[in-house]
């Protein structure tokens, strides 16, 4: 049986999405953040994973922590062909590229601003790269997916599972590009999506 090693409000929601479109079978073993100042995880995540971080996936023998990692095995494992591209073909290379570009790129221009603004004044010098950063990345996102329904091709795939807690993660920012809102709001409207909030608990990621 899957375990998904899921913290409230963390990026393993998107691990609950993804299997709720599947409709594939799995059980939860939940993990609450650690109360402010510093919301951490707490010390039991790790004992399933040295990092201590959210997600992990156990399926048997197999432990695997990063979510774009959890996402291609999931989906190469139980995906029965669905939710990428044929392999080899054009698709498939974006799709690759958006799986890794999440958080490989996009969110550490969000992270950076998120410490720093616990600096206050001191932040100041690195406020503008960070700001043109920001633009730099969700200017090109949004320009990615005009004209589109999804990040890649025409339905669901790892690809918008992997983005869609960048763009929860940038919260108001996205009152800024309008095409990126419309295509959250459209994600969490999914009914699989809905499922997966129910069944995971507090998520309040970007709305703080
Ligand atoms: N790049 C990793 C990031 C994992 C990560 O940082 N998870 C956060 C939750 S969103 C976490 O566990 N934070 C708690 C902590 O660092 O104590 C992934 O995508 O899985």
């Amino acid at each position: 049986m899957i375990v998904v090693h899921h913290l409230n409000n963390s990026r393993s929601q998107r691990i609950l999405w993804l299997l709720e479109e599947m409709a594939t079978p799995y059980e939860i073993v939940k993990y609450q953040r650690l109360p402010p100042p510093m919301p951490l995880a707490p010390p039991e995540l790790k004992k399933v994973h040295p990092l201590g971080k959210a997600p992990v996936l156990v399926d048997g023998e197999i432990v695997i922590a990063e979510s774009a990692a959890i996402v291609e095995y999931l989906i190469d494992t139980y995906g029965k062909g669905r939710f990428k591209p044929a392999h080899g073909s054009a698709d498939y290379w974006a799709y690759v590229e958006w799986l890794h570009y999440a958080e490989g790129s996009a969110m550490l221009p969000l992270l950076l601003a998120l410490y720093t603004s616990r600096l206050g004044e001191a932040a100041a010098p690195l406020r503008p790269r960070i700001d043109s950063e920001i633009e730099n990345h969700f200017s090109y996102m949004a320009m990615r997916l005009t004209g589109r329904d999804f990040f890649v091709g025409h339905g669901l795939s790892g690809a918008d599972i992997q983005m869609l807690f960048v763009l929860e993660a940038a919260g108001a920012l996205l009152e800024a590009y309008p095409v990126l809102k419309d295509y959250r709001t459209r994600m969490q409207a999914r009914p699989a999506y809905q499922r997966a909030i129910e069944k995971g608990g507090e998520y309040t990621v970007g709305k703080a």
